[in-house]
């Protein structure tokens, strides 16, 4: 027995001492081997019980030296491996030890951002927002908002038509004809969204992006546009930026104007941007037309409105100072991760 031991101890040193450099799972094999539950040093401790008593303390000794020595080169073989595999790597030009590559995040474009940011100003002052279908019906884009049937608006060269009723909606009031006819006022809600015009060139493109605001109740005047607008502009630009409301005119408002900030490139004294006058056009808004209300069965001696609508492509250019509109299309990311 005590020779039986001297030989598996040798076999297990040298078949380690070859194995040493040639894989992990090789020297995994000799523990199972020699050490394993039903290694051949193993059998060897299970099977003393059945030696005559006299050879037991001393078997049983060697086998459990033996055991331990063949243990400890086992775990000191898989060690030198795993350092030299590691260190054959480092030189390769690979630190397996470094952290791995942050993947990148995504971000939101600079259109969205500034659409959100306009959402978010206008929940504070009660508004919700609402969506509606781009894929719209004449009736919602224009004959509800007492646009005439004759208006260059509606002409084939301005609007993607799907078919004599059917259309990509020009601008984001839809949605708000739709809120009308489920809801009853008082009614604040703002509409974001995607709209479609059929123009093309370095100013226009023919998707872009809007929000549309309106409120009623009873007695909304002129003077809550003013200042629900005015606290607009001065949140997304600066509070001390200027603001002026020019009378205008839309086929859904009575009155009507067009809102301008003070130029934020040159502060008002003119430049290319402002065309030397000082102001920039941002917003048009006015009184709801009652004709508007009409079609959607709102009593119009109780109730009164006021409505706005305003490009994000427009505001987010002339807030980051960005003078080419094309850059929000091309997907560059050396230009989208700068927001
Ligand atoms: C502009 C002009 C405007 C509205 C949009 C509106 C919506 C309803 C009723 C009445 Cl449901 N008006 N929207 C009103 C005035 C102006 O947008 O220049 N947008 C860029």
């Amino acid at each position: 027995m005590l020779d039986r031991l001297e030989t598996i101890r040798k076999e297990a040193l040298d078949a380690i001492n070859k194995a040493k450099d040639s894989s992990r799972e090789a020297i995994e094999a000799l523990r199972v081997r020699f050490t394993g539950r039903k290694g051949e040093l193993t059998n060897i401790l299970k099977s003393i019980g059945s030696l005559p008593p006299d050879q037991r303390p001393k078997v049983g000794q060697l086998a459990n030296r033996y055991k331990n020595e063949i243990e400890t080169a086992i775990k000191e073989a898989l060690e030198k491996f795993d350092q030299k595999n590691s260190e054959e790597t480092c030189i390769a030009g690979l630190d397996p030890t470094l952290p791995g590559r942050r993947l990148p995040y995504g971000r939101l474009h600079p259109v969205t951002q500034v659409m959100d940011e306009i959402c978010a100003i206008f929940s504070r002052m009660g508004f919700s927002v609402a969506q509606g279908p781009e894929v719209e019906l004449d009736f919602y884009n224009f004959e509800a908002l007492n646009i005439p049937p004759d208006h260059p608006a509606r002409d084939m060269q301005d609007t993607f038509y799907i078919d004599d009723k059917v259309l990509l909606r020009t601008h984001t009031s839809p949605i708000q004809i739709r809120t009308m006819e489920k809801l009853e006022p008082p009614l604040r809600i703002i509409a974001p969204g995607k709209v479609y015009r059929c123009d093309s060139d370095v100013t226009h493109t023919p998707m872009f992006h809007q929000v549309e605001g309106l409120m009623v109740d009873t007695r909304v005047s002129f003077a809550d546009l003013k200042g629900i607008l005015t606290h607009f502009i001065h949140q997304i630009f600066s509070d001390r930026t200027g603001v002026r409301f020019r009378p205008s005119f839309f086929p859904f408002t009575e009155p009507s104007a067009e809102v301008d900030i003070q130029c934020v490139i040159c502060g008002g004294s003119g430049c290319r941007v402002c065309s030397h006058t000082g102001w920039l056009e941002v917003l048009g808004a006015g009184l709801v037309n009652p004709a508007v209300f009409r079609h959607v069965g709102y009593d119009t001696e109780r109730f009164s409105g006021f409505a706005f609508g305003l490009g994000i492509e427009r505001i987010t250019m002339l807030k980051y100072g960005i003078d080419d509109l094309r850059l929000f299309f091309d997907n560059d990311l050396r230009f989208l991760t700068q927001f």
